[in-house]
């Protein structure tokens, strides 16, 4: 069925040059993984609220997931954390994914919650804690291999809160030989995601601070490391969409982290704050897609989506829906810039034409092509709808309280 606001979407986008049936392919090659931890109660420093309902251990986070898959599409996979998500046998977790229609996606170690690493993880002046960390680190490749995941995403709470605390050169070598021996142990399809961060829960000084210190890392590490970008972990103000742009140009953005900041890592729902800054990294990545160089396109064609955040207060799964709904439609937007028009403005210096090319975009309401989409996909064409009528949600309140927590 072709409603009439998508035959005039069509007429619309046509006379702009853009052929909807392309746009449609590339809409089905989108992929978002979300977080078995967003499935679970997480909080602020201040309170962890405990919801009704909430998965009781990792086999039920896959279980909600599924939901968000079933009703979108888009996110077949799934982050774990380990060991928030330690299973005796994860080759039965596997099983239990796919018999969901799920896989399971990334492996994200944990090296911040243990007093051990108070002082640092793989940068801790204790040798022995050192080792420890890689170690865990070496598990996490362990259990990557068990998993079939391709990727593991580092993230790193190490640094330090006051001046002479720590020193940031031997730091920065013991990073390297940590993650080096880590990366001796990768399979070769496997890939180390380095994620950076300006600050917290260090205040003074993180080890991996931005994009640059992520980069140098990967690039010393080898072909195999690459970055993720977590879209709350920059200073404000910071032009994510440069970074973005400038690390596909050197081959090295594996992935990304998505969420909505306003002030810090705040690690609300993406695209509810700031959804022009997300369809301006879409804008950046489908401008690189076609490109003539193969290695920029594999590496284009290989950026894990990812999302990462903290649902404080709201329904997790309605919010994993509106996560992973709000970044198709964004994406959505950036499939309708026409690429020839801004490069011919851009080329003859008329700054305004080029801004409008780029903007006029973001402008269209891609309802129309979304439905249309969804109906020829044999897709719910109301995701959030359809969740909210049906019983899934009351269904899991017999688990009562009390699930699964950081
Ligand atoms: C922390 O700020 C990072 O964004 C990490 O990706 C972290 O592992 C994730 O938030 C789960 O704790
Ligand atoms: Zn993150
Ligand atoms: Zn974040
Ligand atoms: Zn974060």
């Amino acid at each position: 069925m072709t409603d009439r606001a998508y035959s005039l979407f069509e007429e619309q986008q046509g006379a702009r040059g853009i052929n909807l049936n392309e746009v449609k392919a590339k809409l089905k090659g989108l992929s978002i993984e979300t977080p078995s931890w967003g499935y679970g109660d997480s909080g602020t420093r201040f309170k962890v609220f405990q919801k009704e309902g909430v998965p009781r251990n990792p086999f039920e986070k896959f279980e909600d997931a599924a939901q968000v898959h079933k009703l979108t599409g888009l996110a077949p996979s799934v982050a774990i954390h380990i060991p928030w998500d330690k299973v005796e046998d994860y080759g039965k977790l596997k099983s239990h994914a796919e018999s969901l229609g799920l896989a399971i996606g990334a492996i994200n170690p944990n090296l911040f919650q243990e007093d051990d690493y108070m002082l640092g993880s793989v940068t801790n002046a204790d040798a022995a804690i050192r080792r420890k960390a890689t170690d865990h680190l070496l598990e996490c490749v362990d259990i990557a291999k068990e998993t079939g995941s391709r990727d593991i995403s580092l993230w790193f709470a190490d640094g330090t809160n006051y001046p002479g605390q720590g020193n940031i050169r031997k730091r920065k070598a013991w990073m390297q030989e940590s993650l080096g021996e880590m990366y001796k142990a990768l399979a070769p399809n496997m890939r180390m995601l380095i994620e950076y961060k300006c600050f917290e829960p260090a205040f003074y000084h993180t080890d991996l601070a931005d994009w640059g210190m992520a980069y140098n890392l990967a690039q010393k590490l080898g072909p195999q490391a690459e970055v993720l970008v977590d879209t709350g972990h920059h200073l404000q103000g910071a032009n994510i969409e440069h970074i973005v742009a400038y690390l596909i140009d050197e081959k090295r953005l594996g992935g990304f982290h998505f969420n909505s900041r306003k002030y810090a890592d705040d690690d609300l729902i993406v695209g509810t704050v700031n959804p022009y800054e997300l369809f301006l990294i879409f804008y950046q990545i489908l401008s690189a897609a076609s490109d003539r160089d193969e290695a920029i396109q594999s590496c284009v064609n290989n950026i894990a989506y990812m999302i990462d955040q903290s649902h404080n207060i709201e329904a997790k799964i309605p919010a994993m829906l509106r996560s992973v709904l709000n970044v198709q439609t964004q994406f959505a937007k950036a499939l309708l810039v026409n690429h020839e028009e801004v490069e011919a403005a851009a080329n003859r210096g008329d700054v305004l034409a080029a801004e409008h090319a780029v903007r006029s975009a973001f402008e269209f309401d891609v309802a129309p092509l979304l439905r249309s989409y969804r109906e020829e996909q044999g897709l719910s064409v109301d995701p959030m709808g359809d969740y909210l009528a049906s019983s899934y949600g009351k269904d899991i309140a017999v688990r009562g309280k009390g699930g699964a927590s950081w």
